[in-house]
Order: C-alpha cells, then sequence, then structure tokens
C-alpha cells in the first residue's frame, strides 16, 4: 500500500494501492478509489475483522460447509450444497461499519479511525432467509431475535462469550435477509465471509455474520460481549450496556470523493455516493460553499434498489480560492443527513454532512 504498510497475507489479493492498512484487521478503501463507482470491485473492498479469519481449508470444498438452524419448527443441520437448492435471490446493499467515519468526530475515540473507506456497494447472491425458515417448518412465533454465530475458532481458555462474533437482529429482519454464497458474481472470498455469509440489508456491517455456522431464533440476545455492551450507542464518557441502542439500521448517509484536494478553475464535476440506509436514496445537494446554499445534484446509473448507494455529480463552475465541498442525501422515508451527529463514546454511526465535507484549494 502506499503508505508502505503490507496487505496481510490473507487479503494479498487485494489491490494494495487502493487501500490503507489501519492493522492486519482492519483495512479502508481510499475515498479517491470510490470514486463514482456503482458497485465496489472486490479488490477494494474494506476488511474488518473482530478475531482473525478462519483457515483457508474451510473453502477448500464449500458446498460441503454445514450450518445449523434452531428456533425453527423442525431445526437442522444442512450444507450450501442443499441451500442451493432452496431459492436464489440478488440484493445489492451498503456492506459499512458502524464505526465508519469515526475520524470525524472531534473527540478522541478508540478504534479504528475509519474516514469514509468502511464501506462499499457490494452485489449479494444467495437464498432469501424466508424461503429456509419456510422449509423449516417456520419460526417460533414466541422467539423475537435472529441471532447468527461466526465460524471462527475461539482460542482455547478464554470465556467464549468475550470474544465471539455472534449477533442477534430483531426477527423482522428475516423478510430481507439472505444467505450468501457470492458477493459481487464470485464466491465469497474467505475474508469477507465465504463460503457463507448472513446479509441483512440497511444494517450495519457487524450484524452481517461471516462464515455462518449457525443461525437460531432466541428468546434473548446473544449474550456476547459484542452484543451485550460492544456496538451500543452511548454519550461520551458511558460504559456500553444492553440497554443503549445497538447498531442495528443504517441512516442516510452521502459523501464526495472528487475533487478532494486542488482542482482547476472552472467547470468540475463533483461527483461522490449517497445511500439512503433502509429505504432508497431520494435526492442529493451538493454545496461549494460550507453548506450556505445547496444545489441539487443528479444520480447517476441504475437504481439498484433501497439498500444500495448510489453515485451522483454535480457540474458546477468554480473560481479561483478555497472552497468547501459538502454533500446531503435524503432517503425515501424523508430523512436528511443532520448536520452534525451527537458525538457518542465509541464513534459510531456518524452521517454528519458537515464533518464529510472537503476543502479544496482552486487554482
Ligand atoms: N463476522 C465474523 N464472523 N467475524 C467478524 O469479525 N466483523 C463484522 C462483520 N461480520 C465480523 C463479522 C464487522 S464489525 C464488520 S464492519 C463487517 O463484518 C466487515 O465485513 P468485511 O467483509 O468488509 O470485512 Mo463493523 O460494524
Amino acid at each position: 500500500a502506499q503508505d508502505g504498510n503490507e496487505l496481510p497475507d490473507y487479503v494479498a489479493w487485494k489491490d494494495a494501492n487502493d487501500l490503507i492498512v489501519h492493522s492486519k484487521q482492519t483495512l479502508e478503501t481510499r475515498r479517491a478509489a470510490q470514486g463514482a463507482a456503482l458497485i465496489t470491485p472486490s479488490n477494494d473492498l474494506y476488511i474488518r475483522n473482530n478475531l482473525p479469519a478462519p483457515s483457508d481449508e474451510i473453502v477448500a470444498d464449500r458446498d460441503a460447509w454445514e450450518i445449523s438452524f434452531e428456533g425453527v419448527a423442525n431445526p437442522a443441520t444442512m450444507t450450501l450444497a442443499q441451500l442451493k437448492t432452496m431459492g436464489v435471490e440478488t440484493v445489492v446493499s451498503v456492506l459499512q461499519c458502524s464505526g465508519n467515519g469515526r475520524a470525524f468526530f472531534a473527540h478522541e475515540t478508540s478504534g479504528t479511525q475509519w474516514s469514509v473507506g468502511a464501506a462499499g456497494n457490494v452485489v449479494w447472491t444467495g437464498v432469501p432467509l424466508r424461503a429456509v425458515i419456510d422449509a423449516l417448518g417456520g419460526e417460533n412465533a414466541e422467539l423475537p431475535w435472529l441471532t447468527g454465530t461466526g465460524g471462527e475458532e475461539i482460542p482455547p481458555g478464554i470465556d467464549p462469550t468475550t470474544v465471539m462474533v455472534e449477533r442477534s437482529v430483531p426477527k423482522e429482519a428475516i423478510d430481507q435477509a439472505i444467505l450468501a454464497w457470492e458477493m459481487n458474481g464470485e464466491p465469497i472470498p474467505l475474508a469477507h465471509g465465504g463460503p457463507l455469509r448472513l446479509i441483512v440489508p440497511g444494517y450495519f456491517g457487524v450484524n452481517n455474520v461471516k462464515y455462518l455456522k449457525k443461525l437460531a431464533l432466541t428468546a434473548e440476545e446473544s449474550p456476547a460481549k459484542i452484543q451485550q455492551s460492544g456496538y451500543r450507542l452511548r454519550a461520551v464518557g458511558e460504559k456500553g450496556n444492553a440497554s443503549q441502542p445497538s447498531m442495528f439500521e443504517m441512516s442516510v448517509k452521502s459523501w464526495i470523493t472528487s475533487p478532494l484536494m486542488d482542482t482547476a478553475s472552472g467547470k468540475v464535476q463533483i461527483h461522490g455516493v449517497a445511500m439512503g440506509g433502509t429505504s432508497a436514496p431520494s435526492k442529493i445537494e451538493v454545496s461549494v460553499d460550507g453548506g450556505e446554499t445547496w444545489t441539487e445534484a443528479k444520480f447517476i446509473g441504475p437504481d439498484m434498489g433501497p439498500y444500495a448507494w448510489r453515485p451522483f455529480v454535480l457540474i458546477a463552475e468554480l473560481a479561483a480560492g478555497d472552497h468547501v465541498l459538502a454533500s446531503r442525501a435524503t432517503n425515501a422515508a424523508g430523512d436528511s443527513q443532520p448536520a452534525d451527529f451527537e458525538p457518542n463514546e465509541r464513534g459510531y454511526g456518524n452521517n454528519g454532512w458537515r464533518a464529510h465535507a472537503v476543502d479544496v484549494t482552486v487554482s
């Protein structure tokens, strides 16, 4: 990578020039590399792992991967080969880490200092979860949570709940979720959760459990730390606990990807990407004066549904001098980005347009 940071072995196949290596477990897509792309190429997609990825033996025979289902009328263990006979659907959805935008908070936050690159727009293919659950006799109506367990090995001698990646989401998510085996038209790379990944469109990255080995309807949220106290929105200085909002549904957000620093005066194509969270982006405005005045910009390319992002462009006449370029998206539900997002202990969920603005010098 440009920093002189080497790509870790398990992601050596990625494009080093387009990535910032924060650590072995956290790699971010460069803002300029996001450009006006409809779909984020797998080579450029960010990585966030809470535990080291499992060995690549698990993708040697993908169809033999087993997943168990509980909390349904007829609990069962199925192979990926079986799932591939139960239906198939393709969903385009933004994969975004809860901490994307953390670097833009003014207060000090622990955790990876992501700017905009812990996000990508991805094509996922797999079986709708609803079809699988129906085939197993339906879910137990008394159980309100859908709980997915990741396939990492837990190092011996430690309490598994302290490290395991197990996430619960409200069971309403069943209707949009898919069990995916393909990403961007290819088998999901190990680094992104192959052989099988739970995709919950519209939900933050953490809920999209990789190497999914168990899926259950449960009475309670997972006892795992990542559920109980991790990924909870709370005031600066407060500890995490299960009464605080969990990082489930994403919100409306956008950012400019070009120009980012300097540009020549005259006509300039200002572009970026806009996402609606759980409903499609419906409007995108751009400001060249730090948010004093706004002009509606144009979406580029096809609308790929409520969970996808859309690239946008505004052709603006920029005079020489310093400009603050900002973007502000609105979704079909009528929500718009706030100027500022409330600072919170872990720096989650930042969608404030002011923090995502860029300073550009026009000469
Ligand atoms: N899964 C598993 N199994 N493990 C881990 O670690 N992580 C999370 C998700 N899932 C994990 C999982 C997170 S947290 C995120 S973001 C995501 O994933 C990412 O993805 P990629 O593929 O990009 O790496 Mo934050 O909210």
